[in-house]
């Protein structure tokens, strides 16, 4: 139980107490409780073994007996009572502008006890003729429900990047703030997150808050307290924003990184040893160790670094407890890109702006991976157009000095298995990615097959995009992955991690599955465009967040060695 769990659960009790409509000193108090614990630079723990709760202003015997209860036994029986009386949806009410404990009150009055009741009530423009209730507040709330429904919804790290990038620099430009860092699920890579958390080290909390909740980019201010402030920005992501004293950060930073399940392991851990975690640092034998960095954080409670992304409670503590973790492959280790479109199909660019991209992002080779012919609407390549191509990218690696394009395809799946070129014209590419494009909706049975003929295929180089998924759009092919994962590691077959931020395919436990398998992987973008070669970074996290290593990726392979993996592979 943090200060924040606290805070948290008391004013949850303040708003039930005033939507039950008790008396209303009662639910202030809560609230100034909150408040109080919320910026008090102290433990509830420590409070609560040194007796000294009492003397925190605005708490008394009754709610220092109530806050004893919450951290000595987790939970706090008068608040499961309350719970029962407030249903969680019409607390969730309260979050609609506009919708204060009153108007609540009118809702259960009238058998409005969810948010789906409230929504119909307002469609069918009945809401309007409850007391106290018109036209224009049922208007408001229908928006509000809309608002909060998209407030619900994943995003896209893409989408998140752009957000973090905007509000960091925004951040970062203020006087008042010392350091700023991203943490929560965006921290940790994932494909999608809920919610952005942004840390801010500063001395002067109500400064750095007051500059945020009022930036350009915010649409909606949902909460403003003294060191946290929620908004919605205008793309409709939330943001959550947590400053902290300099000396705290890289402790808060840790525990705003999460994951949950991370967090949880760790102080459980903690508690064996005797030690205790908290936002506010390492408590060993009394004393309060605030770490200068994550690095020596980890080191305080001994064990190795444990990157951002493994912060899943995957095992990351075990093997960091055993001296086992992976060093992760980094984006520094990528040295080429075998999945690019160039103009030829349905690419923008043409081979000498693909080969200038890459030799600007410091690769060693770039394979260009056209569409294949039976991809009518790409512009998919006869055997005709691949032969010139392949002559032209000759021509083109002649003026090259340290860099090579490599001449390949991204060659059909068909529906039976079979592929689009035949193995003559296959052998005489460098790369072959395999992909499917169409019939996506056949059995299980058929995809298995299909599959299998393909992986078995000594031609083909790499599987691309090999799950289908468009995240949050489509779901992926009915295939049995872990077949496909162990037909891989039989045969050699490179599995991509498409590192399209809408696609990131294979995803991150695949990876993690396959790795255990011992299935190479390639990290491709797919690129379209030279500007999405850096996309790169997305398929980086997602490798990283399946515990993958610099071994593991064939494009971190030099261009020799690449080459000898080719060729040893097939041809
Ligand atoms: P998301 O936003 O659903 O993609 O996932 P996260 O991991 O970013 O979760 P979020 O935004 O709810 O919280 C950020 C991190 O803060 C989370 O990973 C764990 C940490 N955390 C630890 N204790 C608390 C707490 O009492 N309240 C909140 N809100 N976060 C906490
Ligand atoms: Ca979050
Ligand atoms: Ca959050
Ligand atoms: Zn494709």
């Amino acid at each position: 139980m943090t200060n924040l769990e606290v805070c948290e659960i008391f004013q949850e009790i303040a708003e039930i107490l005033e939507i039950l409509g008790e008396n209303p000193f009662k639910s202030r108090a809560y609230r100034n409780a909150a408040r109080v614990l919320e910026s008090a630079n102290v433990d509830v723990h420590d409070l609560v073994r040194e007796g000294r709760l009492e003397e925190v202003p605005g708490i008394g015997s009754a709610l220092a007996a109530k806050i004893r209860e919450l951290v000595t036994t987790g939970r706090l029986a008068y608040y499961e009572d309350l719970k029962q009386k407030a249903p969680r949806d019409v607390l969730e009410m309260l979050k609609i502008p506009g919708v204060g404990a009153k108007t609540v009150q009118v809702f259960m009055h009238h058998n409005i006890t969810s948010l789906q009741e409230l929504e119909a009530a307002a469609r069918d423009q009945h809401l309007r003729e409850l007391p106290g209730i018109g036209k224009k507040t049922e208007e408001e709330i229908l928006h509000g429900l809309a608002a909060m429904q998209e407030r619900q919804k994943r995003w896209l790290l893409s989408v998140a990047t752009m957000a973090v990038k905007e509000i960091g620099g925004y951040l970062a430009g203020l006087d008042k703030a010392a350091r700023v860092e991203a943490a929560g699920s965006y921290r940790r890579g994932r494909e999608t997150v809920g919610d952005l958390d942004l840390l801010v080290a500063s001395d002067d909390a109500p400064a750095v808050i007051a500059r945020f909740v009022d930036a350009p980019w915010v649409r909606e201010v949902v909460a403003e307290g003294d060191l946290k402030a929620t908004v919605i920005t205008v793309w409709g992501i939330q943001a959550d924003l947590y400053v902290v004293a300099p000396s705290l950060f890289a402790s808060t930073w840790h525990h705003f990184t999460g994951s949950k399940e991370h967090n949880v392991a760790l102080r459980e851990r903690a508690r064996q040893h005797g030690w205790k975690i908290s936002e506010y640092g390492i408590v060993k034998e009394e004393e309060t160790l605030t770490p200068a960095t994550e690095e020596e954080f980890f080191q305080l409670i001994g064990l190795s670094y444990i990157p951002p992304e493994m912060r899943e409670g995957w095992g990351e503590i075990e093997a960091a407890e055993r001296g086992e973790l992976p060093r992760l492959v980094e984006t520094g280790d990528i040295r080429g890109d075998l999945h690019v479109h160039s103009r030829a199909s349905d690419g923008a660019n043409t081979l000498e702006e693909l080969a200038e991209a890459a030799m600007a992002r410091g690769y060693r080779y770039l394979a260009v991976t056209d569409h294949s012919r039976s991809l009518a609407f790409t512009n998919g390549l006869t055997e005709e157009r691949l032969k010139e191509q392949r002559e032209e990218i000759d021509r083109l690696n002649r003026e090259f000095q340290n860099f090579r394009l490599l001449a390949g395809t991204e060659v059909d799946i068909l529906s039976d298995g079979r592929l689009d070129f035949d193995d003559r014209m296959l052998s005489q590419l460098d790369v072959v990615v395999a992909s499917v494009h169409s019939r996506f909706r056949q059995d299980q049975e058929t995809l298995n097959r299909r599959f299998e003929a393909v992986l078995k295929n000594e031609h083909v180089d790499i599987i691309g995009h090999p799950t289908g998924r468009l995240i949050g759009r489509r779901d992926p092919y009915a295939l049995d992955v872990g077949r496909v994962l162990e037909l891989a590691a039989d045969t050699g077959t490179a599995l991509e991690i498409n590192a399209n931020p809408d696609r990131l395919d294979l995803n991150d436990a695949y990876v993690r599955q396959g790795i255990d398998l011992g299935v190479r992987f390639a990290i491709d973008t797919d690129a379209h465009h030279v500007n999405s070669l850096d996309d790169m970074r997305y398929g980086m996290l997602t490798a990283r967040r399946g515990w993958a290593q610099r071994q593991d990726v064939i494009n971190t392979l030099p261009l020799d060695e690449l080459e000898k993996w080719l060729q040893r592979h097939g041809r």
